[in-house]
This record gives C-alpha cells, sequence and structure tokens, in this order.
C-alpha cells in the first residue's frame, strides 16, 4: 500500500480523497465503527458547532458545498455526523476504512523503508506513507479524583457519550467542568433532570450563539459567492469569514466600545474577539472585552453570589477557547440548578452517592465529566510510534512537541499529522486548517512521485527554527498568560508549552506555499531504489 491513514474525522477521510486523485493506494484505520471523528463521539446533549455550518464545512468540491444544505446557523451534532457520512458515500470512501481498527503502534522499517502499524487487535499494515489524522481533541480526559470509580449511578464523558438515547428525567445530575462542552451541555441537561449541579473550579467567558434556523436567503448569499468567500476566508487569522474591526480597543472612546461589544454580544458567536485587532495581544485592551462580558454575565445571573462565581478573573478572554452558548448564564436562574464554585471548596473524593466538597456531599444519580482532552498530542502519543533508529516519539517530544510546520517530526520519515501541533488547528476554523495541510502533504507525495523520492524528512534545522519561531509569536500575545489545554496545563506532568501556531492561518498558508515553491524547503528526501540506481 502507498499509504495508510490512522482516523476517519474529516481530515482522513479528506486525505483519502486526495490520495486516490493522486492514483495512490490507501486505507484508513479508524477506532471507531463509523466516520466523523469528532462528531461520532460527542454525542452529548447540545453539542454543536461554534464556526458558522456554512463556513464549518468542505470547500474541496463546489458540487458539495452546493448541494448540501444546513439547517441551522450552528449544526448540531447528529447533522455534522450526518454530513460527514454523506461525504464518506458521495466520495466512495467508506471501501477503503476499516473501522473498529485501533492502532497501538507504528514503527518505521529503514532498511525496507516502510511504516509497520500494529493494531490492537495484533494485525500489521504495511504502507510507505503513514498519515496521522488523529485529532487534537480525540483523546477524552477523565479526571484523576479519589473514588472515581466507587461512584453507583450512571458516569458519562462528553467526548465519549453513548449512541443509545440518555434520559436525564427525574434524575439529580452532577456536571464537572465548565469548559465549551459543559457549557453546550448544561443548558440542555439542566432542562431535563430534576436537579443539576455543576461543579466549576475555572469559569470560563462564554458568547451566546444567536443560533437560529437557517435563513434562505443568508444560505443563497454564501451559495452565490462561495469559492471566493472560502479564498478570503483562507487569508484571515482564524480561517472564519467574519467582520474584522482593525481598530485598536483603545484608540476609540468607551462609548465606541460599548456599542462595538454590545452589537457583536447581540450578533453572537466568536466574531466578538474581533471586536478590535488587539485583543488578543494588549492586556489593557483585552480588560475592556472582558469587563463588558462580565457585566453581561452580572446583568443576566439574579443571584449576586452565583453570578460573581461565574464571572472569569484568572484569564484574558480569549486565551481559553471562547466558549459559544445557547442560554448558558440564563440556566443559572432556574431553581432546579445549583452552581458549586470549587475554587472555594475543592471537590475531597467521588462517594458511591455523590460527590464530596469540602461544604459536603451532593447526592446524585448522575454525573457527566465535561472534563476534555489530552489535546493536539493525545491521540499521537497514545500510540507506540518509533521512526529512524527505534527512537520513539514520546523520547522526542519529552520537553513538548515539537514538529516542522506541525507538520513532520525529524527523525519519522515519512510520517505526517494533520494538524499537528506547530501547526494553527484547533486556533482556526479546523476545515480550512484540515483541507489545506491535507493539501500540501498531497502535493508533496506528488512531488516525491514526480522526482522519484523514496523517503521524505523534516530537516532538523528546519524543524528548530519552526519552533522557535512559534514559540515567538506565542510569546508576543497573550494566550501564554492563561492555564489552558493549549498550554497542556490540564494534563498532570505535561511539558508547558504553547502548542498551536498563533501566527495566523493566512500567514502559516504564505509560508507554507512559500516552502512548496522553492521544492520543499527545509524537508530531506532520499531517492528510491531505481531512482538511485539510474543516477
Ligand atoms: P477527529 O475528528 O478527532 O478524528 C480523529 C479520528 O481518529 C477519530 O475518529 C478517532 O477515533 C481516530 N483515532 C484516533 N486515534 C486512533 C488510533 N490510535 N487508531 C485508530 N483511530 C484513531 N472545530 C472547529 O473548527 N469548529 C467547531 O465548531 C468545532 N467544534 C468542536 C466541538 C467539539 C465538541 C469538539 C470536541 C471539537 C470541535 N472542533 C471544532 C474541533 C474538531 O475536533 C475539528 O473541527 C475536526 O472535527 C477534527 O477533525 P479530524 O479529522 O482532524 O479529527
Ligand atoms: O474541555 P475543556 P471541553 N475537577 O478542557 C474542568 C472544543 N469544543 O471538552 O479549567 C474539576 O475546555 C476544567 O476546569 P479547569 C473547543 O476547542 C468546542 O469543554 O481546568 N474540574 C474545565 O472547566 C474546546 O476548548 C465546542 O479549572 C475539572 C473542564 O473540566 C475543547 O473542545 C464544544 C477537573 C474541561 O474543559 C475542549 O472543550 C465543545 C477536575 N479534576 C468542545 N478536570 C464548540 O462549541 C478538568 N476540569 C465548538
Amino acid at each position: 500500500m502507498d499509504a495508510v491513514i490512522v482516523g476517519a474525522g474529516f481530515a482522513g477521510l479528506y486525505m483519502l480523497h486526495r490520495l486516490r486523485g493522486l492514483g495512490m493506494t490507501a486505507t484508513i484505520l479508524e477506532a471507531a465503527d463509523d466516520v466523523g471523528g469528532t462528531w461520532y463521539w460527542n454525542r452529548y446533549p447540545g453539542a454543536r458547532c461554534d464556526v458558522e455550518s456554512m463556513q464549518y464545512s468542505f470547500s474541496f468540491d463546489d458540487a458539495l458545498q452546493q448541494d448540501w444544505r444546513w439547517s441551522e446557523r450552528f449544526a448540531a451534532q447528529p447533522e455534522i455526523l450526518r454530513y460527514a457520512r454523506h461525504v464518506a458515500d458521495r466520495f466512495d470512501l467508506r471501501r477503503d476504512i476499516r473501522f473498529d481498527t485501533r492502532v497501538a503502534s507504528a514503527t518505521f522499517d529503514e532498511t525496507a523503508a516502510l511504516w509497520r502499524l500494529r493494531t490492537t487487535a495484533g494485525e500489521e499494515v504495511v504502507a510507505r506513507h503513514c498519515i496521522m489524522a488523529t485529532g487534537c481533541l480525540s483523546a477524552a480526559r477523565l479526571p484523576d479524583i479519589p473514588g472515581r470509580e466507587s461512584f453507583r449511578g450512571a458516569t458519562y464523558h462528553t467526548g465519549r457519550w453513548p449512541h443509545e438515547p440518555v434520559d436525564f428525567t427525574g434524575l439529580r445530575v452532577g456536571v464537572i467542568g465548565t469548559g465549551s462542552s459543559a457549557i453546550q451541555a448544561i443548558p440542555v441537561i439542566a432542562e431535563q433532570s430534576a436537579h443539576l449541579t455543576v461543579f466549576q473550579r475555572t469559569p470560563n467567558f462564554s458568547i451566546p450563539s444567536r443560533n437560529r434556523a437557517m435563513d434562505d436567503d443568508y444560505e443563497a448569499s454564501w451559495k452565490a459567492r462561495y469559492a471566493e468567500r472560502r479564498r478570503h476566508a483562507r487569508t484571515l487569522r482564524t480561517g472564519i469569514d467574519y467582520p474584522l474591526n482593525p481598530l485598536s480597543a483603545l484608540e476609540v472612546d468607551a462609548a465606541a466600545r460599548e456599542r462595538e461589544y454590545t452589537a457583536r454580544w447581540e450578533r453572537g458567536g466568536t466574531a466578538f474577539m474581533a471586536s478590535f485587532s488587539d485583543l488578543l495581544t494588549n492586556q489593557a485592551a483585552n480588560d475592556t472585552a472582558a469587563d463588558f462580558v462580565r457585566r453581561q454575565i452580572r446583568a443576566i445571573v439574579q443571584d449576586r453570589a452565583t453570578a460573581d462565581a461565574l464571572c472569569p478573573t484568572n484569564h484574558p478572554i480569549g486565551t481559553k477557547r471562547i466558549c459559544v452558548d445557547s442560554g448558558y448564564y440564563e440556566t443559572y436562574n432556574r431553581r432546579n440548578v445549583t452552581l458549586v464554585d470549587l475554587r472555594r471548596t475543592p471537590i475531597e473524593a467521588i462517594t458511591p452517592d455523590g460527590v464530596r466538597t469540602g461544604e459536603g456531599e451532593y447526592a446524585l444519580d448522575a454525573i457527566v465529566f465535561a472534563t476534555g482532552f489530552d489535546a493536539m498530542t493525545g491521540a499521537l502519543l497514545g500510540m507506540e510510534i518509533a521512526g529512524r533508529d527505534g527512537a520513539t516519539l514520546a523520547r522526542h517530544w519529552a520537553a513538548g512537541p515539537t514538529a516542522y510546520l506541525g507538520l513532520m517530526a525529524t527523525g519519522f520519515p515519512n510520517l505526517f499529522m494533520i494538524t499537528g501541533p506547530g501547526s494553527p488547528s484547533v486556533l482556526s476554523n479546523m476545515m480550512v486548517s484540515i483541507e489545506q495541510h491535507v493539501d500540501f502533504v498531497a502535493d508533496l507525495l506528488a512531488h516525491m512521485q514526480a522526482s522519484g523520492a523514496a523517503t521524505v524528512e523534516a530537516d532538523a534545522a528546519a524543524e528548530d527554527a519552526w519552533v522557535r519561531h512559534a514559540g515567538e509569536v506565542a510569546q508576543r500575545t497573550l494566550y501564554p498568560h492563561a492555564n489552558s489545554w493549549y498550554m497542556g496545563v490540564n494534563i498532570p506532568g505535561k511539558p508547558q508549552v504553547f502548542m498551536p501556531y498563533i501566527g495566523g492561518v493566512g500567514t502559516y498558508r504564505e509560508i507554507c506555499d512559500g516552502i512548496a515553491a522553492r521544492g520543499f524547503e527545509g524537508f530531506r528526501f532520499t531517492p528510491s531504489a531505481s531512482r538511485a540506481a539510474a543516477e
């Protein structure tokens, strides 16, 4: 086989399609029993995208984007999963996907210049190239709370939600965590359950989504100029086409700032963070946005102490992924919802009957862990990956992940990572970043076909320079000021480095295009045996 792809989320699906276009033979190995990745696993109530669906979708095929109709501004998980299935069927991808197949290890056989993958069932799969499309947010993380296993009721993780319907009617439910997943799930669970207790360690900033049914005119306006708008989005920092304000928050007066924030709060969604150009680089500018959101929280939440507890104060707004909700803060006005502030009274243990904090025990029938992921590196390091001389990726990344362009790590020939650490990935519209990485890898493989190269590998100096550059760019922003999963802080013992590339999707694309135009500068190629003999 020319290539093996691990993962059948959007990245793996598009990669397979592109490889077929190059005339290459390829197979996807996928742990789940269907396609969809994130949208297969995250079936919790309220799950939906926060990039508008007209943009959170593939752009590579015009007929696809013209034909597909989204029912809402921000589609919910079942619809996005239907879309992933449609893509798999439309491009006849399933015949090259092996489901229920988890990869345990991948080892580079230097003599044969082949990757040998071993599945958890003990099968071996061999290919020249190995493409990891394993996802940035696919390794779900359960917290190490003492007594977790002792709980007698039902437990769930948002990122591993059951496929059967979960009915919380009449139950006392606890949600642990207040990140994006919890903030989406809490309003829905509150409506269903007898009582909902939310255990919050760190409050997050959330912007109302103002989600609504798709407006026909809005859809038509996008579809009339789809190619042009997608092209434009690719040049932007986040890969999302929404109104950007080029002004600093500090160069307008307080009244003008208030107008801008109010308009964006009413519009809904992550465009709030584009209210001014310097919200993520200037603390004083950031404070104005954070203050505005805290005022909205206090205006919505009636109980003073609850409102205070919900107001984030320990990180600049946007430096943890901004959340987008449907009625999140309003939910705390319900009589059947209690917020427990773990900063005052930390969780001591999970007991057979509920959760115990310093203040007492909360009796529960079900616990929802909305405790996130071992992001960006978790799925990759969940496999034992060994490159040249048997050196492992875990060793190479002992001090934090390093990869040239976030695509290839030195010492791992023919091993590619789609949206790997060091690329814009999670800081962007992931569909834009996935398509860009897949296209780059496909172009690189076409270049190898044309030049008769057997292997490609990132040059050590190029990797070092890229990692240094990515680190410097991050330091110019406020992001490193937050204890976020971007920094690896949520996983005990994980090296704390800012993992995604924050230079922006447009800038990153320009850099990659320049590198490709210069014959894939920074990558080292070895010729195939036949080419070497001919030379
Ligand atoms: P994934 O969809 O994560 O797919 C990876 C696949 O690899 C999975 O199916 C997994 O089972 C498989 N896999 C992993 N390891 C192995 C192994 N060892 N063996 C076999 N298979 C393996 N991004 C946005 O841009 N906008 C959004 O609105 C947005 N919303 C999100 C909402 C949620 C709840 C979450 C969790 C993430 C969201 N994201 C969003 C990020 C989202 O992960 C990406 O948009 C995108 O779906 C990632 O696609 P992917 O194919 O790269 O990875
Ligand atoms: O995970 P998270 P997530 N005791 O890591 C808490 C994408 N996404 O699944 O902050 C108590 O953000 C933890 O507390 P703290 C998006 O990129 C997008 O919600 O560590 N609490 C935190 O509150 C997002 O950023 C959407 O103090 C504990 C929470 O659990 C990413 O996925 C929707 C704890 C985890 O929050 C991850 O989001 C969903 C403990 N021991 C996801 N351990 C969209 O809307 C952890 N926590 C597009």
